[in-house]
C-alpha cells in the first residue's frame, strides 16, 4: 500500500517531487479556513502529516487515526503535544543543525540593530529628517568588547557564541540546563547562575527552547536583575518571556531596549504595546528564514518522513 502524506507548508519544488516519488500528497500550501475541512478529511486517511507550526493535539489527532509520522521543519517542536503522540505511538522528527548559523546571524543582526538604533534612524534618514551634523540624540551603544549573557547554550547559542567572541572580541557568559564544554573552551564562555548572567551582561540573549519549564522565565524579577543599560534580545520563543513584565520594563526604563524575533502571540497583536515603543526592534519570527535554509530544512523534513514511513529510524527523532 502507498503510504498518504499531507503537507501544509509550501515545499521547493524538488522537496515537493521528492515526496510524490514515494508517496500519496495531499498539498495545502497554504491553509486557511475555506480548505481547512478539506485538509481534517485528506488526514483522515493520511500516515504522515509534514509541515512547521501547527498545533498538533488531541483534538487533531482524533482526525488522524492512521497517523504514523509527523515531520516538523522547524527545530523547535513546542507545537507538539509529544505525551498525545507517544500514547499513539506516532513518530515525531524536526530540523536540527541546517538552520544554526542562519539562526545565529538574524540573532546577531538583531542585537546589533538593537544596540546601534538601526531601523529607528533608518526611518529617521527615509523620513527626510538628516540635516546638518548629528549629535548625541541618534548614538547608539557599542556592542565589541562587551558582555553577552547567552541563556540556552543550545547549537544555535553556541553559533552566536561564536560570533560575539570572534567578530566582536565579546566576554561570553551562559546559563544552561548543563555546562557545555565546547562553549567553554572554544569561546572562553564562562558557566554562571541565570541571576548572575542578569545582573552582569550587557546583553541577554534568550536562546531557550519553549517547555512548560521554561515558560515566562524572563518575567519582572528577571528584568530587575538587569543592568538599566541592558539589552535584551529574544530569539527563541514569545512565551518563554513575560511580555507584559517585559513592556513595563522597557517603559519604566529598567533596561533599555528590546530586539524581538519572537513574540507571546504570533502574529504579533495589532494593539501590542511593543510596536510603539522605539527602542524595541521587532521581527516577523524569521530566524531561520533565509531560502536556502528554509530549503535544507524542507529537505530535512522530507526525507526524516521518508525514512519513519518506510519503517527505519529517521536521523532527527524527537525523543519522547
Ligand atoms: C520556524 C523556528 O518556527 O525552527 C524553528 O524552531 O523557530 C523557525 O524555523 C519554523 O520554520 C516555522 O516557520
Amino acid at each position: 500500500m502507498q503510504h498518504k502524506v499531507v503537507v501544509y507548508r509550501e515545499l521547493p519544488n524538488q522537496v515537493l517531487s521528492f515526496l510524490k516519488n514515494r508517496f500519496e500528497v495531499s498539498y495545502f500550501p497554504n491553509l486557511h479556513d475555506e480548505n481547512y475541512n478539506n485538509f481534517l478529511s485528506e488526514l483522515k486517511t493520511a500516515q504522515g502529516l509534514l509541515g512547521a507550526g501547527m498545533k498538533i493535539d488531541q483534538e487533531l489527532l482524533k482526525e488522524a487515526p492512521n497517523l504514523k509520522v509527523v515531520s516538523n521543519i522547524s527545530v523547535g517542536y513546542d507545537n507538539l503535544n509529544i505525551e498525545e503522540l507517544k500514547k499513539r505511538e506516532i513518530i515525531a522528527t524536526n530540523t536540527p543543525g541546517v538552520l544554526d548559523d542562519t539562526t545565529a546571524d538574524t540573532v546577531f543582526g538583531l542585537l546589533l540593530a538593537t544596540a546601534r538604533r538601526m531601523p529607528e534612524l533608518d526611518h529617521y534618514v527615509k523620513a527626510k529628517k538628516w540635516e546638518g551634523t548629528k549629535g548625541e540624540d541618534l548614538f547608539g551603544v557599542d556592542v565589541h568588547h562587551k558582555t553577552l549573557g547567552i541563556i540556552g547554550m543550545g547549537s544555535i547559542g553556541r553559533a552566536v557564541a561564536k560570533r560575539a567572541r570572534f567578530g566582536f572580541d565579546m566576554e561570553i557568559l551562559y546559563h544552561n540546563r548543563s555546562r557545555n564544554e565546547e562553549a567553554e573552551n572554544k569561546f572562553d564562555a564562562t558557566y554562571c547562575s541565570l541571576d548572575e548572567l542578569l545582573m552582569k551582561s550587557d546583553f541577554v540573549c534568550l536562546m531557550v527552547p519553549h517547555t512548560p519549564q521554561t515558560e515566562k522565565m524572563i518575567g519582572e524579577r528577571e528584568f530587575n536583575l538587569m543592568k538599566k543599560s541592558a539589552i535584551f534580545i529574544n530569539g527563541s520563543r514569545g512565551k518563554n518571556v513575560d511580555e507584559a513584565a517585559l513592556i513595563k520594563a522597557l517603559n519604566e526604563k529598567r533596561i533599555l531596549s528590546a530586539g524581538l524575533d519572537v513574540f507571546e502571540k504570533e502574529p504579533v497583536e495589532k494593539d501590542n504595546p511593543l510596536l510603539t515603543l522605539s527602542q524595541v526592534v521587532t521581527l516577523p519570527h524569521i530566524g531561520s528564514a533565509t531560502a536556502e535554509t528554509r530549503e535544507k530544512m524542507a529537505k530535512l523534513a522530507a526525507e526524516n518522513m521518508a525514512i519513519a514511513l518506510e519503517g527505519e529510524t529517521p536521523p532527527n527523532i524527537i525523543p519522547n
